[in-house]
């Protein structure tokens, strides 16, 4: 029964994935680096791959998101802060399925979840020519 839920959720999930259009949702190309999402941390927080290749993230625990845009730590009294570019987002926060988004000029792109500002759950990608 179990099985059969999580084959149904999984099912689910990749048809709103084909169905959202932008981002890199439909493609079928492999993604050149895989992001595992669990509580409040990205696993590799930083990853490389070069321009035109595809970054997956994978939501395997908790509910988070992936939201392009500054990052800052704070400081021992500045609470950390997070600030949107709109260059990528994965939208509502999710508890499973995955986030793919093709990167298709060099340079170096942060990113946090937005629920988890406050537990620095951030990451970097690197896109390199
Ligand atoms: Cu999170």
């Amino acid at each position: 029964m179990i099985s059969r839920l999580v084959t149904l959720s999984f099912v689910l999930a990749s048809a709103s994935l084909v169905s959202c259009g932008g981002d890199d949702a439909g493609t079928t190309e492999a993604a050149a680096a895989t992001v595992v999402v669990t509580n409040n941390i990205f696993t590799p927080a930083n990853v490389t791959v070069k321009a035109g290749q595809t970054v997956e993230w994978q939501f395997n625990q908790g509910v988070h998101d992936v939201t392009s845009g500054k990052t800052d730590p704070g400081t021992a009294t500045a609470p950390p802060t997070c600030t949107p570019d709109g260059k990528f987002a994965s939208g509502e926060p999710q508890g499973s399925g995955t986030y793919r988004f093709k990167f298709t000029t060099a340079g170096t792109f942060s990113y946090y979840c937005s629920p988890h500002c406050a537990n620095k759950q951030f990451g970097t990608v690197t896109v390199t020519p």
